[in-house]
């Protein structure tokens, strides 16, 4: 099988090129230590991303020595390279392992899993760079754009980001960052962007400059995926957080110039069986509007933290258990609550962040992967929030009123049907009547380079096929796969990354949302592998 959470799962991780010691299991089959490099090298390349770091298991199951040498050599071969059903990708079968490495991944996972370096204050300080200190910064806006419309787009493979005017198309400036930036935030007042790079590199950039660039980058570990700011009241601009899958922990920052100052340990207990985990990775990270707090979603032990940051010698956290394992969410349109995939549960988590603590667990599909989302207001079930999944076809939709629609809150309302599972973002805007799905792991090339669109007043009327692939026109006719839905400021347009490998030609696709047609395609040397791309307005505001 070539399940599409399990290819999602296994993008490489920067792991791979940190150094690790053997230690020598003598139950376990011998290796040589350029063989222990090299399948260490494999190991993070393909096998952690479900596995776990120290193979305690996640998405996939746990490959810790105790099982491993129990199963032996030829056991484990067969799995390596036929797969199972159960998601495990066939990697000897598919030609991604030779016979030789499929037999030298066997020996490994039998030796003692090796561990990566902690990453602690040191660490970070040693990375730490203000590259202009904030009393040498503007003190006005000192550009013409229109800020609140310029889209953060990742290059992921070059380790840059593309600051792109959203009225003109035009690109401002093309940011070095680190590699494969995962998301962009903004600050509350929606003058700083913050990216942050597979590598745990994470860099600030003034909006208000002449030409937007970095004023301070650090790294915060090993590997990590999410960066916020705090936005209550009284401390706008004031903190930064950023969350690490390697070490497990997470950082609180000065907003004005990234210091660290305070880090903190996810290591600790399950939720449901309670049992210790080593390394709990930092998932989705969110910002308060209701408390001086942010929301750390904790992936293998299934928790969501509110930490409060009012007062950084004394963090008062309070810990909701929710469900395996966390990944990613977003808010309700009333921003009280945090929706949260457990996608191992097919579960979303509905977070209440004023009260905190768990308003509602729905089941949903099979695997749910909302990215951030979609709020719109259905004719019937009146506020919802949906996901797609990557697991099936299905597009859940759960009611997030509980005032005046309280029959219909916290239940998925409606299940309606997409065109298939590979899933990945979901979108739609306050002033539209439409609702985007994409599906870019889907085995069908037809439909990773396509995107689906509901009428949101008539969903049962089905969906319509855009062709955005076709639209982009690309000179190259290889793999490309069509990627995250995002509204413009206004939300009359909707644009698309058309991510394709890394020598040959991408590009962004923007539709006009009211006629569902082409309205333009963003073409460029610099647009290497595009993929997430985040506007300006609609993040600072947690609008999708
Ligand atoms: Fe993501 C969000 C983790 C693969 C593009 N991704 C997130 C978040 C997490 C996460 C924890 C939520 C962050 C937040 O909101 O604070 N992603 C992971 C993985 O662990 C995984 C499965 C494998 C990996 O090794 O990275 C993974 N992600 C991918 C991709 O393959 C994507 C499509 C392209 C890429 O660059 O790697 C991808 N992820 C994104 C994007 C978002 C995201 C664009 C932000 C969505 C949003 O609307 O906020």
């Amino acid at each position: 099988t070539n399940a599409p959470e399990a290819k999602y799962q296994s993008a490489g991780s920067p792991l791979a090129n940190v150094e690790m010691y053997q230690d020598i299991n003598p139950k376990a089959p011998p290796m040589s230590k350029a063989e222990f490099d090299k399948a260490r090298q494999i190991y993070f390349e393909r096998c952690a991303g479900c596995h776990g770091v120290l193979r305690k298991g996640a998405t996939g199951k746990p490959l810790t020595t105790d099982k491993t040498l129990a199963a032996g050599t030829d056991y484990l071969k067969v799995f390596i390279k036929y797969g199972s059903p159960a998601g495990m990708p066939n990697w000897g079968t598919s030609g991604e392992l030779t016979d030789d490495e499929v037999d030298l991944m066997a020996r490994y996972i039998q030796q003692t899993p090796p561990q990566p370096p902690e990453f602690g204050m040191k660490d970070m300080k040693s990375t730490w760079k203000v590259i202009v200190p904030p009393e040498q910064r503007p003190t006005k806006k000192m550009n013409n754009y229109n800020i609140a419309n310029i889209f953060s787009t990742t290059l992921r493979d070059t380790g840059e980001v593309a600051l792109i005017d959203g009225d003109t198309k035009k690109i401002i400036n093309v940011v070095k960052t680190g590699y494969a930036v995962h998301i962009s935030r903004l600050s509350a007042s929606g003058r700083y962007l913050f990216v942050i790079g597979r590598d745990a590199k994470i860099n600030m950039i003034d909006l208000w400059m002449e030409k937007p660039d970095n004023v301070a980058e650090i790294r915060v570990g090993l590997e990590a995926r999410s960066v916020d700011t705090s936005k209550y009241k009284g401390y706008e601009d004031k903190l930064a957080i950023a969350g690490s899958y390697w070490p497990p922990q997470y950082v609180i920052m000065k907003g004005d110039t990234l210091e660290p100052l305070k880090i903190m340990a996810t290591r600790g207990m399950t939720v449901g069986e309670q049992e210790y985990h080593p390394e709990p990775r930092v998932a989705s990270i969110v910002a308060s509007h209701f408390k001086p707090e942010f929301v750390v979603n904790v992936k293998e032990t299934g928790k969501t933290l509110m930490v409060d940051y009012t007062d950084l010698n004394v963090i008062a956290t309070k810990e909701i258990p929710v469900a395996k394992f966390l990944h990613d969410g977003g808010f309700d349109s009333s921003k009280r609550y945090f929706m949260v995939a457990a996608n191992q549960s097919n579960k979303i988590g509905a977070i209440d962040v004023k009260d905190g603590k768990l308003a509602g667990l729905i089941d949903v599909g099979k695997i749910p992967h909302p990215g951030r989302g979609a709020n719109f207001i259905h004719p019937k079930y009146g506020p919802v929030w949906a996901t797609g999944h990557l697991g099936d076809e299905s597009i859940a939709l759960i009611g997030t009123d509980p005032v005046k629609h309280k029959q219909y809150a916290w239940k998925m309302v409606e299940s309606i049907k997409g065109p298939g599972g590979g899933a990945l973002f979901i979108k739609s805007h306050p002033k539209s009547t439409h609702l985007y799905s994409d599906t870019p792991l889907n085995p069908d090339p037809k439909l990773s380079q396509s995107v689906a669109v509901f009428d949101i007043n008539n969903l049962a009327a089905g969906y319509k096929t855009l062709p955005i692939g076709e639209w982009a026109g690309l000179k190259d006719d290889g793999a490309k796969r069509v990627v995250q839905p995002e509204y413009n400021k206004a939300g009359d347009e909707v644009w698309f990354s058309v991510w394709s490998a890394k020598n040959k030609e991408s590009a962004i696709v923007v539709v006009d949302d009211k006629t569902l047609q082409l309205k333009t395609v963003i073409k460029d040397p610099r647009l290497i592998t595009p993929t997430g791309h985040f506007n300006v307005y609609n993040t600072q505001h947690d609008i999708y």
